[in-house]
């Protein structure tokens, strides 16, 4: 079976393990977000396409769910002492590898998807990573700021790492993403593909930024879409989604992240027991535990779901 999965960070990433446990055969393309993708004292850092690699690949920190194992933050420090800017983003020794290799790459003129595919061959995750595009984008966020005359962007990582999303987010943008192309490779998977699954990523900063990629959006609704809420009985189970929710001003709940998406979009939805009122014409939601807990549960759930889209997928197709 072929299968494409949008992905982010942490969750995404997570399910994603998951989702090749539940079906070894099947070929599977990730889109990764490249929304929070930022350069950091020259370097080149892409924080969701990394921890997709690094888990599938078996280098993650697993407690963080992003960066490296067994990592030391020499460079960081040496950094710090020179008093570079800056000093919120944990940047580890290992992990400045993979920036240096990535950015040597982007340098010489090597596109996106071309140094993801050559740090994936290090790092065999087991799936196709593809950037959502080769063409630079980044979330800004809008907050207020009393002394800039009322508001400022700043780059998401700063709102997310730095700030811990406490400052409200009046807007956030993807700068760049009406001047975006789909990478090579993500419009023909998304056609090509059988099920195309939304894990429970971040529905704004993550799945949504991946949407806002012209063509995207309208590939995917050509397709049978099974998505894993994000959010479990009102909050979200890890991150902050509910920060970014309420950002765009949609309710922190299993409803309304379905509405987010959309009938037109999503095909299927799986939510959790304390959810199961949750529905939407046109939408086949199942109510099943969804928190990925272990691995085993987190195969069961991506099993529910492909289970899900295929009794979705209309056998005269
Ligand atoms: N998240 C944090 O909360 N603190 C950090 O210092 C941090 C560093 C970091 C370094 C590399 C990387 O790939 C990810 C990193 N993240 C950190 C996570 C990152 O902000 C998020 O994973 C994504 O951008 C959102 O999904």
């Amino acid at each position: 079976m072929r299968i494409v999965s949008l992905a982010g960070g942490i969750g995404g990433a997570r399910f994603l393990r998951g989702l090749k446990a539940a079906a070894p055969d099947s070929e599977i393309t990730v889109i990764g977000n490249t929304g929070d993708d930022i350069t950091l004292f020259g370097l080149r850092v892409c924080p969701d396409l990394d921890t997709v690699m690094y888990t599938l690949g078996g280098g993650i920190n697993e407690e963080q769910g992003w960066g490296r194992a067994d990592e030391r933050h020499t460079v960081k420090e040496e950094l710090a002492a020179y008093g570079v800017e800056p000093q919120w983003f944990g940047l580890g020794d290992r992990d400045f590898a993979t920036h240096i290799v990535r950015t040597q790459m982007l340098s010489a003129g090597y596109p996106l998807s071309q140094v993801t595919e050559a740090l994936c061959a290090r790092w065999q995750p087991g799936v196709r990573l593809l950037p959502m595009s080769d063409d630079r984008t980044e979330s800004h966020v809008v907050i207020a700021d009393a002394d800039a005359d009322g508001r400022r962007a700043i780059h998401f990582q700063e709102w997310w790492v730095r700030l811990r999303a406490s400052v409200p987010a009046e807007q956030i943008a993807l700068v760049g993403a009406e001047e975006a192309s789909p990478a090579p490779g993500v419009l023909d998977a998304i056609r090509d593909a059988d099920v195309v699954i939304f894990p429970p990523s971040n529905p704004v900063v993550s799945i949504g930024t991946i949407l806002q990629i012209p063509g995207i959006r309208a590939a995917v609704e050509e397709k049978t879409v099974v998505g894993v809420s994000p959010i479990i009985g009102g909050a979200p189970v890890r991150g902050m989604a509910d920060a970014c929710l309420t950002a765009i001003g949609v309710e922190t709940s299993a409803q309304a992240v379905l509405e987010l998406y959309g009938s037109r979009l999503v095909d299927g939805w799986l939510v959790a027991e304390e959810d199961k009122g949750v529905a939407l014409d046109g939408v086949a939601v199942e109510a099943r535990p969804i928190l990925m807990d272990s691995p085993d549960a987190t195969r069961e759930i991506a099993a529910a779901a492909l289970t899900l889209a295929q009794s979705l997928t209309s056998p005269s197709a």
